[in-house]
């Protein structure tokens, strides 16, 4: 009997005028660790496409707007069992990768790097996003079991069946990706594995992130996960057809 092949991972970076720290950070990390590298840009033009380019790194323009939408299109392009999200802006330390990579390949769903998780701190975190993650991650992990401590970082990998799941793209509306990837983890009772980690500041350019949108758009898809946990697939969006949908008519 053949033995089973251990889990591929892809490091997946989303980019949108970086090269800053694509310059400082991309030559530290060790890429033997994934089977594929793949930055996903989201319309830069400060020379990290041209970077990119230069150093054979596989890149792909995204077509739709915003960070969540780049990165969906691409884990939907992936070959690989397992994606890895790593920002190029320094708040992620590159540190991290291999026990990230072992943790994937043991088997769990949902591996995150927690800002939260003691000893880790968050240096990029203002009070009202600290509040926020706070609060956010209290939400979220009420709907399942696991004592998560950070459901917003992009710092995180995921087995990409999860992206698939039918209430995963029904609820991508808006900068929601990380938090959702956790929420549905959560109301699936999925093996999540946390490891504590500093989010350092970030260098160069700017955070594109918007605080109120990004809020308004998660205390969304909280309630949409909530109602998906207490009534089912079918309730958290009305033009979905779903297996009790088409039983019903039959
Ligand atoms: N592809 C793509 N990447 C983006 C977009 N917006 C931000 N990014 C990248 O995603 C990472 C996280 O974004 P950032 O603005 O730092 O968010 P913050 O860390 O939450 O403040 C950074 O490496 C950005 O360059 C986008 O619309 N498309
Ligand atoms: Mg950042």
């Amino acid at each position: 009997m053949q033995a089973k092949k251990t889990k591929t991972i892809a490091l997946l970076l989303p980019t949108l005028n970086e090269v800053v720290g694509f310059k400082k950070i991309f030559p530290t990390i060790d890429q033997s660790l994934f089977d594929d590298i793949l930055v996903v840009d989201g319309g830069s033009t400060d020379g990290t496409v041209e970077y990119a380019i230069e150093n054979n790194i596989r890149i792909m323009s995204q077509l739709r707007k915003g960070l969540a939408a780049g990165v969906m299109d691409a884990v939907a392009t992936l070959n690989t069992d397992c994606v890895i999200e790593f920002s190029l802006d320094g708040n992620c330390m590159v540190e991290q990768l291999p026990e990230l990579v072992e943790k994937l390949r043991a088997g769990y769903d949902v591996v995150v790097i927690s800002r939260y998780l003691p000893p880790a701190k968050s240096y990029d975190d203002s009070f009202v996003t600290a509040f926020g993650n706070f609060m956010f991650t209290k939400c979220i992990r009420w709907l399942g079991k696991l004592p998560i401590t950070d459901s917003l970082t992009i710092y995180r990998g995921f087995d990409v069946k999860i992206a698939k799941y039918p209430e995963f793209a029904r609820c991508l509306e808006g900068p929601v990706f990380e938090p959702l990837v956790s929420a549905v983890a959560a109301v699936r009772n999925l093996t999540v594995y946390e490891i504590p980690g500093d989010e350092p500041k970030r260098i160069g350019g700017i955070s594109k992130m918007s605080v109120l949108y990004n809020g308004w758009c998660i205390v969304k898809m909280i309630c949409r996960m909530y109602l998906f946990k207490w009534f089912g697939t079918k309730n958290i969006c009305s033009d979905v057809v779903t297996v009790d949908a088409v039983k019903d008519h039959s």
